[in-house]
């Protein structure tokens, strides 16, 4: 089973600054942490990063019968972006929805998610461990789909 890691922007700045929120890992702790997990869930997994939005509705539809479930976290484009939430029904590859932090927890523009409309499961406040879950999640939908089939 193939999964893509998609982060929106600024995901390539975590540990940075705002541990407080998102923690001390760097976006390359996210990437180790996301292997070691997917090996020991036996899945393949690739990952993309972007800080733009085309850029990231791109990496979507390059999915497009190569990938078997997404796991998503698209940042701030989140509560902005109608072009990512077309973009996963246009390829309709089973999606995951992942934040870091808390974001019911946050101010009022964080509450809307486009992508939520989407994905069949979000996952906020867990870290980095968030990813695992989702990877998970998508090992038991897809798991599910092939034995209704
Ligand atoms: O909690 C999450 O995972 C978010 O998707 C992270 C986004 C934010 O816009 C969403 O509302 C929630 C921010 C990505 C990282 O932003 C940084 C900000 C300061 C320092 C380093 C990263």
């Amino acid at each position: 089973m193939k999964i893509l890691v998609i982060n929106g922007p600024n995901i390539n700045m975590l540990g940075i600054r705002e541990k407080n929120i998102y923690g001390a890992g760097t976006y390359e702790d996210l990437l180790d942490f996301c292997r070691n997990a997917a090996e020991e869930l036996g899945v393949e997994v690739s990952f993309f990063q972007s800080n733009h939005e085309g850029d990231l509705v791109d990496a979507i539809q390059h999915a497009y019968k190569v990938i078997d479930g997404i796991v998503i976290n698209p940042a701030a484009y989140t509560h902005t972006s109608v072009a990512i939430l077309d973009a996963l029904k246009a390829v309709s590859i089973p999606a995951v929805e992942v934040h870091i932090s808390d974001v019911s927890k946050r101010e009022d523009f964080r509450q809307i998610s486009y992508v939520r409309q989407y994905c069949f499961k979000t996952i906020t406040g867990m870290g980095f461990e968030g990813y695992k879950e989702a990877m998970k999640a998508l090992l038991s939908e897809i798991s599910n789909g092939a034995e209704k089939q």
